[in-house]
């Protein structure tokens, strides 16, 4: 049987204390500084919609609880705003919310905050100062002061303003503050930790999009790996299927059980030479010998003049995704890569022959304008541990828009950083890997991949929230964060679950441990592998020496 870990619910739904006013427009306006305004306050009934959808959350709500929506403008320089929104709950559960983009979009994320403010937390967000959407970094051009608000300033001053109007709102004190967010939401929860410590006490950051200067240009340089389109490099993305396929094949079962889910793929022994061409291969399922080379760049970390590493590969396996950025068929390169090489290093709009003028120049020139210092890449985060702030990072392992390998080479990072220091990690830090999963959420052959990150419970449907059915610290990556501030008890394993089709009323299809970085899952040989209790979480590197003589 399943075993069910019974695990204190923190989510009590205590109710609120008398509010101190209205949910009006002109009873939030006192509360402003002067570089503040109200867009609006609308009340919203138990069972409510809320219909603000912007190009980069075009859905709108449905199914909320009863609440004040709020949303404010703030004018962060003399060129620059940006808009933030709250959802203040009647049953309020004393706690604070963030939530964060995606992408170069900008909008407010209403849809993660209605995840949110479900389970009773005040929620907030901001737009990042300006409306696009995921892929269109085109409103950066010229507007440095917009790509600091993008970079960091729009959410930390939502977040600040955010609590003092919540602390208004309630006439009480917020108890406890988190954010939740992947990809650029995984980013931003970094950015909290290492630039504004005291923000948050607890972050659950997925998939971030960290290191902005060598993400963005690698999305370019791996487009251009695979163009142009009448090369006979060019691999087109009929066959991503194949090779997909092949890689499965290979390695799959190198992880100890054929399951359709591969456990460790940076540590697959993968032999892409299997797919090369024979003069009887089925030529629409082969690869050249030219092919091949292009392989060989997909699957190698980028390096550049005078060996210097630049960033990961993908990990074999995310070839169901990666078609976003190498299905270059009509020639052009991702936009993830031009649009943060046009507006926000070059700052122009000229037709450039990206083959012919993109080199690792432009990372170095990246590197050093550093635009809207959105790299969080100041790892020394000891301020963050010292006031018992607690971190909990994911990625999966399919994942085809930003290689698992940056989160990998982040948390090493980390560690070689406070190792030193003598800082141990693991008490304020834990790192997950998703086996199968891809960006953020969804999976490939329904590898286990839902812990309620950001993002996750409002793709499974609006009223989504939680981990329905398993509700607890053991299966819920932000009841386990809570579990570790308010209670100090660590997180260890997290089971990741999969629904039957995603759809969180057909019942479960499979669950698994998720295991602290390095260890991993192993299945445990005997009992249904799609029981998580089947599995257990070995740490491969620890081993004994053996010694001569
Ligand atoms: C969301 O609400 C807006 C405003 O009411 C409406 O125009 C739009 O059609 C709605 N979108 C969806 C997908 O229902
Ligand atoms: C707005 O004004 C407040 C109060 O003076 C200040 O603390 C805050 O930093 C300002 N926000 C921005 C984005 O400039
Ligand atoms: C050749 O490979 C393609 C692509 O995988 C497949 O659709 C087709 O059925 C194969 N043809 C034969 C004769 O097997
Ligand atoms: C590569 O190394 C040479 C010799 O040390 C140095 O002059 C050059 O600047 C380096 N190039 C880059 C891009 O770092
Ligand atoms: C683009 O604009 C930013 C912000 O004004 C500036 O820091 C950067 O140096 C500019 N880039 C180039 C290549 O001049
Ligand atoms: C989920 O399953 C339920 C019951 O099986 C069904 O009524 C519903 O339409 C499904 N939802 C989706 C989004 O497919
Ligand atoms: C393996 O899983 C089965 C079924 O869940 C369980 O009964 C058994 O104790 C596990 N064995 C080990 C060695 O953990
Ligand atoms: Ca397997």
């Amino acid at each position: 049987m399943r075993t069910q870990f019974i695990i204190p619910i923190f989510l009590s739904f205590h109710a609120a204390s008398v509010q101190a006013f209205e949910c009006t427009a002109s009873a939030f306006k006192g509360l402003l500084p002067e570089n503040a305004t109200v867009n609006f306050a609308t009340a919203v009934p138990a069972g409510g919609s809320f219909n603000h959808p912007s190009p980069e959350f075009p859905t709108n709500d449905t199914g909320l609880p009863a609440l004040c929506a709020v949303s404010i403008n703030v004018i962060s320089s003399p060129e620059s705003g940006f808009n933030f929104g709250l959802f203040l709950p009647e049953k309020w559960n004393n706690r604070y919310m963030a939530s964060g983009n995606g992408g170069f979009g900008g909008g407010i994320n209403w849809n993660d905050m209605e995840s949110n403010v479900l389970n009773g937390f005040a929620a907030v967000s901001t737009d990042t100062g300006h409306l696009s959407a995921v892929f269109d970094g085109s409103w950066a051009l010229n507007k440095p002061e917009s790509i600091i608000d993008w970079g960091y300033r729009a959410l930390h001053e939502s977040v600040v303003m955010g609590k003092q109007i919540t602390e208004a709102y309630y006439n009480c004190q917020i108890q406890y503050s988190y954010y939740s967010g992947c990809s650029t939401g995984g980013r931003q929860g970094l950015k909290e930790v290492q630039m504004f410590p005291e923000d948050f006490d607890g972050v659950l950051a997925g998939a971030p999009a960290w290191w902005t200067s060598h993400l963005q240009t690698w999305s370019l340089e791996a487009s251009l790996w695979n163009l142009p389109v009448d090369a006979p490099s060019h691999i087109p993305s009929t066959l991503f299927p194949v090779i997909g396929a092949e890689v499965l094949k290979q390695c799959d079962p190198q992880d100890g059980l054929v399951d359709g889910i591969i456990q460790d793929p940076y540590g697959c022994d993968f032999y892409p030479e299997a797919l090369l061409c024979t003069p009887s291969s089925n030529q629409s399922s082969c690869l050249t010998a030219s092919q091949m080379k292009t392989i060989y760049k997909f699957y190698r970390d980028w390096t550049d003049v005078n060996d210097t590493f630049v960033f990961p590969s993908y990990p074999p396996g995310a070839e169901g995704q990666y078609g976003f950025l190498l299905g270059t068929e009509s020639g052009v390169p991702s936009s993830l890569g031009t649009g943060w090489v046009l507006n926000f290093v070059l700052n122009t709009t000229a037709d450039i022959d990206w083959l012919a003028e993109f080199d690792y120049s432009v990372v170095q020139l990246g590197d050093s304008i550093n635009p809207g210092y959105a790299n969080a890449d100041d790892f020394d985060m000891s301020p963050f541990a010292n006031r018992g702030g607690k971190l909990i990072h994911y990625h999966g392992l399919s994942d085809g828009l930003i290689p698992t390998g940056s989160s990998i080479y982040f948390h090493n990072q980390v560690l070689a950083t406070l190792i030193p220091k003598d800082v141990n990690v693991p008490d304020f830090y834990k790192f997950y890997l998703v086996p199968g999963m891809q960006h953020c959420q969804a999976s490939v052959n329904d590898a286990p991949w839902y812990i309620a990150g950001g993002n996750q419970p409002f793709s499974l449907g609006p009223t989504v929230s939680g981990v329905p059915g398993f509700d607890d610290a053991k299966h819920n990556a932000l009841l386990a964060l809570m579990q570790w501030v308010e209670h100090g008890i660590a997180p260890e394993e997290i089971i990741a679950t999969k629904y039957v089709n995603d759809n969180v009323t057909s019942g479960v299809k499979r669950q698994r441990p998720l295991c602290p970085y390095p260890s991993q899952a192993r299945y445990n040989g005997t009992g249904n592998p799609n029981w998580a209790e089947s599995w257990t979480c070995e740490d491969l590197y620890t081993f004994s020496l053996v010694t001569q003589d």
